[in-house]
């Protein structure tokens, strides 16, 4: 450990703590608009210098590490006025519509100079101009906001490592963005949206769709039907002030309500039809394989996540015959209510405007695919961010906090504790092991409540291997064979994943799950900011209790899951099933 004093009080921390984590450890918050938790700071944006006694100049405290001794001054003259500046440098470089600015009252920039007291600039105004980039469906660049912080930079290039984002030009030029091409839908961005999870101002955010759904929601004519990603549940409270892992299924559902949506179903009823369709399609994989000796590809990859789904298509194009053909829940979700919900309610699908929550930008890409209209229709309309739905509830004077709890509807709003999982990584392998699993043997899972424990938790590639004993007689060609299954999280693991599944290394597992997002959809790119690890922890143990709490923990127990295919689909990869369920890719 080292001994130093910041602001006169002393302080031990471990060797290598930088010394504005040392300063929040004593309660000391330093500003800084540059830094993010848990990866190296590009220290770019100088909002967080410290004087150091001894030192011939004042330190960025997101770099500087602790010395034995060391006397640290945040607060005196010399070190507020330096930081005062930086922030004034920006700002006169800085567009100044707050009011209009979709970030007003949850902007960095804007709280560190309020907190600052910054009310008058000392220095000219010097904002450059850029086009807004509208290029792609999910994500909004105004570069004329951005204050070249390089977090964007940082979340691309090291954590997702898709490498489209880099700072380009020198000086006053500099500016960030994707090389040669001028519009991210010229790059290989793959609409992950970290980089706008990240962005400390209004530089980067989601493509908004609140006056599309407004206006659904205004027109007379229309029936508008919403549903809300398993993730949601885990971070919408955030919006509203909540701390993170508040678990607020009952409250948003309510909200919803009153929004105006005709009806309020879940995301978490397709993710169990998700479950019953991709462990299903396991089985026949793998039937194929020990069985009948065929050459199929094998492991089976999840296909759920869209962000995964870009990366795949544009990265590794000789991984496609590995994913599942199972479209997303979302994907599922839509035709299902343009089409068995339409003839159930009795309502002409073209009048239905199909609304989802997603905490996911790539999620908006998603739903614009054009093969995605196997209803006959769009088969998703609009995808709200969680941030979006959170600024419709507030725009609706809704008191969030105080709701009473509401139930989702029938017919596609029932769901399991299986499809609360699909929300971090892990839970998607979980909750197919526990269906996949009883059908092969008719026994449950056997594992404490049900958990997979080594793939969960924020390891960024988890894996769990069991072998199968005691199947059914029609499964006996699987008796004894290992389960090997692998799950990864964040684009940067998901490379290795896909460099050894072209290497061939992947030959003894089965099952492979990737998320796009560090966590999976809890930490997605359009969940509440800011997203760090401990963010994260608090919204998976939401996730988990979440599940914990409910009697049916299993997809294949869903009733309405059970009706659907009584009553409409048939049997899981059946006829209808492949028509309105599934899908194919594009290198
Ligand atoms: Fe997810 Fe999903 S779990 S991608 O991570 O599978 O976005 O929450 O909605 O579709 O259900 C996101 C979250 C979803 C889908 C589901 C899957
Ligand atoms: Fe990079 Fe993802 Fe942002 Fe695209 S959306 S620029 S891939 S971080």
């Amino acid at each position: 450990t080292v001994n130093l004093t910041i602001d006169n009080q002393p302080v031990t921390v471990p060797k290598g703590t930088t010394i504005l984590n040392a300063a929040r450890s004593i309660g000391i918050k330093i500003p800084t608009l540059c830094h993010m938790e848990g990866v190296v700071s590009p220290g770019s944006c100088r909002v967080c210098l410290v004087e150091v006694e001894g030192a011939r100049t004042l330190l960025p405290s997101c770099i500087a590490q602790v010395g034995e001794g060391m006397i640290v001054h945040v607060n005196s003259k010399t070190a507020r006025t330096a930081r005062r500046t930086s922030v004034e440098l920006i700002l006169a470089n800085h567009p100044l519509d707050c009011n209009n600015c979709s970030r007003n009252n949850n902007c960095e920039l804007q709280t560190i100079a309020s907190d600052m007291g910054i009310t008058a600039s000392r220095f000219p105004r010097l904002v450059q101009e850029h086009p807004l980039d509208l290029s792609t469906s999910g994500l909004t660049r105004d570069m004329s906001k951005c204050i070249l912080c390089r977090r964007c930079v940082t979340a691309c290039q090291n954590i997702q490592q898709v490498g489209v984002l880099a700072a380009q030009k020198r000086g006053f030029a500099t500016i960030i963005g994707g090389g040669a091409k001028a519009n991210l839908a010229e790059t290989t961005c793959v609409q992950c949206g970290q980089c706008a999870a990240v962005c400390p101002v209004g530089a980067i955010t989601e493509k908004d769709a609140i006056a599309d759904v407004w206006a659904a929601l205004d027109d007379p004519k229309k029936h508008v039907v919403v549903h809300t990603a398993p993730a949601i549940r885990a971070a919408l409270g955030e919006c509203f002030g909540m701390p993170a892992g508040s678990r607020v299924t009952g409250k948003m559902v309510t909200a919803l309500r009153r929004l105006g949506f005709d009806k309020v179903f879940d995301t978490n009823f397709a993710a169990d039809l998700t479950i019953m369709e991709e462990g299903f399609e396991l089985i026949k994989r793998l039937t194929d394989a020990v069985r009948d000796k065929k050459a199929v590809a094998l492991p089976q990859f999840t296909s759920c996540c869209p962000g995964w789904i870009n990366f795949a298509e544009t990265f590794y194009p000789k991984s496609l015959p590995y994913l599942s053909s199972c479209k997303s829940p979302m994907q599922m979700e839509g035709p299902l209510i343009k089409t068995w919900y339409a003839q159930k309610a009795g309502i002409d699908p073209k009048d239905i405007v199909v609304v989802s929550v997603m905490p996911c930008t790539a999620k908006k890409h998603e739903a614009n695919r054009p093969e995605m209209v196997d209803s006959g229709f769009k088969d998703t309309d609009y995808v709200l961010t969680t941030r979006e739905l959170g600024k419709m509830v507030t725009a609706a004077g809704i008191d969030f906090v105080n709701l009473p709890d509401g139930r989702a509807d029938e017919l596609a709003g029932e769901s399991t504790g299986a499809a609360d999982i699909f929300a971090n990584s892990g839970g998607v392998m979980e909750a197919a092991l526990r269906t996949a699993y009883e059908v092969i043997t008719g026994r449950e899972l056997p594992f404490p409540s049900l958990h997979v424990a080594s793939i969960q938790g924020l390891d960024g590639i988890k894996e769990a291997a069991f072998k199968l004993d005691g199947c059914k007689p029609e499964f006996s060609f699987l008796e004894g064979v290992t389960v090997k299954v692998l799950v990864a999280h964040g684009l940067g693991n998901a490379h290795k994943v896909c460099k050894k599944l072209e290497a061939g290394d992947l030959a003894e597992y089965q099952f492979v799950e990737i998320m796009t997002c560090p966590g999976g959809c809890i930490g997605g790119g359009g969940q509440p900011r800011m997203t760090d690890d401990n963010v994260r922890r608090a919204r998976i143990a939401a996730i988990y209790s979440e599940d914990e709490s409910r009697t049916l923990r299993k997809s294949h127990e869903n009733p309405e899951i059970k009706r659907i295919y009584a009553e409409f689909l048939g049997e899981p990869l059946g006829h209808k099933s492949h028509h309105l369920l599934h899908t194919t890719y594009t290198p």
